[in-house]
């Protein structure tokens, strides 16, 4: 079913601007009846997992009933936005509960997502409509925290992980934080053609950046992660597109700069339309390109003692 969807769309079907997702309805009649998504149930899988704990002796009482102090005043959440009005609202106002400043960078949307997200309390900043890369890179010259955490607009990272994320660079472990699909599961990865593209290409290069950098990450691409401002804006990043998931990495161990994963889940996108098309060659080209550059880099700095 996926790969007939991926031909189609490589027959240049051009994307709907903003369908929203249907709900897939209930097919009695098939012995597969659907996955529990972690979001539909996590109120159950929070409690088992946090009675397990307690039964491990590994978190007690006090640890559980601990406040964080929130939403945190060092903690920026950038979120790039294009044509995302059906999500970016809720995206935003998730979370102002946790970061203490939220950047909305939009471009070449033709929605009206740009005052959805200053209604929801972001403050927005425009692109050049160049692509995620380079909304990024514009975004962080605006950063006043010490850390920036990136979400997708489309619903597909949950911010109560945003300070699972900040956690190792506040703690300071790490400069730069990946989230994990891999550690923490997607909705996204698995199932048909499309979904099978996405997993081999992602596990391709990211078995390419551990080979050469002999790192042992698990994803590569998931574009929820939070990084020190400050080692961002040195990275001299160059990428436009979505590429920059990537390039930050490489860049990040080139610059001598720690890094480590968390895991976090990876939700369906939940309204709109994808902004990368696999049947374009020019994608494959530009994460070729991006990759055999990044890998070619010389590390110039030592890393830094953890
Ligand atoms: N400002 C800005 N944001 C962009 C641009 N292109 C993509 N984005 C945003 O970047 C985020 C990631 O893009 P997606 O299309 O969701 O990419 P993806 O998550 O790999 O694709 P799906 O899995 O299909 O959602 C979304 O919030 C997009 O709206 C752009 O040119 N400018
Ligand atoms: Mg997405």
């Amino acid at each position: 079913m996926g790969f007939v969807r991926f031909f189609r769309r490589s027959m240049n079907t051009p994307p709907p601007e903003t369908p929203v997702a249907a709900p897939r309805p209930a097919d009695t009649s098939s012995p597969f009846q659907g996955v529990l998504h972690f979001g539909e149930d996590e109120d159950n899988f929070v409690l088992l997992r946090a009675r397990r704990l307690l039964r491990l002796g590994r978190v007690n009482f006090e640890h559980l009933l601990e406040s964080e102090p929130l939403p945190d005043p060092e903690v920026t959440a950038v979120i790039p936005a294009r044509n995302e009005e059906a999500t970016v609202g809720d995206v935003v106002r998730e979370c102002l509960h946790y970061a203490g400043r939220v950047i909305v960078v939009e471009g070449g949307s033709t929605d009206r997502t740009a005052r959805v997200a200053a209604k929801a309390g972001a403050l927005v900043i425009r692109d050049q409509g160049l692509g995620k890369g380079a909304a990024l890179r514009l975004a962080v010259a605006q950063v006043e925290t010490p850390i920036c955490v990136f979400v997708d607009a489309d619903g597909s990272h949950d911010p109560i992980d945003i300070p699972l994320l900040a956690a190792p660079i506040k703690s300071g472990q790490a400069d730069h934080v990946t989230g994990s699909r891999l550690l923490g599961g997607s909705d996204e990865l698995h199932g048909g053609g499309d979904e099978f593209l996405r997993l081999a290409g992602s596990a391709f290069i990211t078995s390419m950046i551990n080979w050469r950098f002999g790192t042992r990450l698990s994803d590569s691409q998931n574009g929820f992660r939070a990084i020190r401002t400050e080692v961002f804006r040195r990275l001299d990043l160059r990428s436009r597109h979505t590429t920059i998931e990537m390039e930050m990495i490489m860049a990040t161990l080139v610059a001598g700069a720690r890094i480590t994963e968390v895991p976090t889940h990876e939700r369906p996108r939940a309204a709109g339309y994808s902004k990368i098309s696999l049947s374009r060659p020019g994608t494959w080209l530009s994460y070729g390109w991006r990759l055999a550059e990044g890998l070619c880099r010389q590390k110039n700095n030592p890393p830094r003692p953890a």
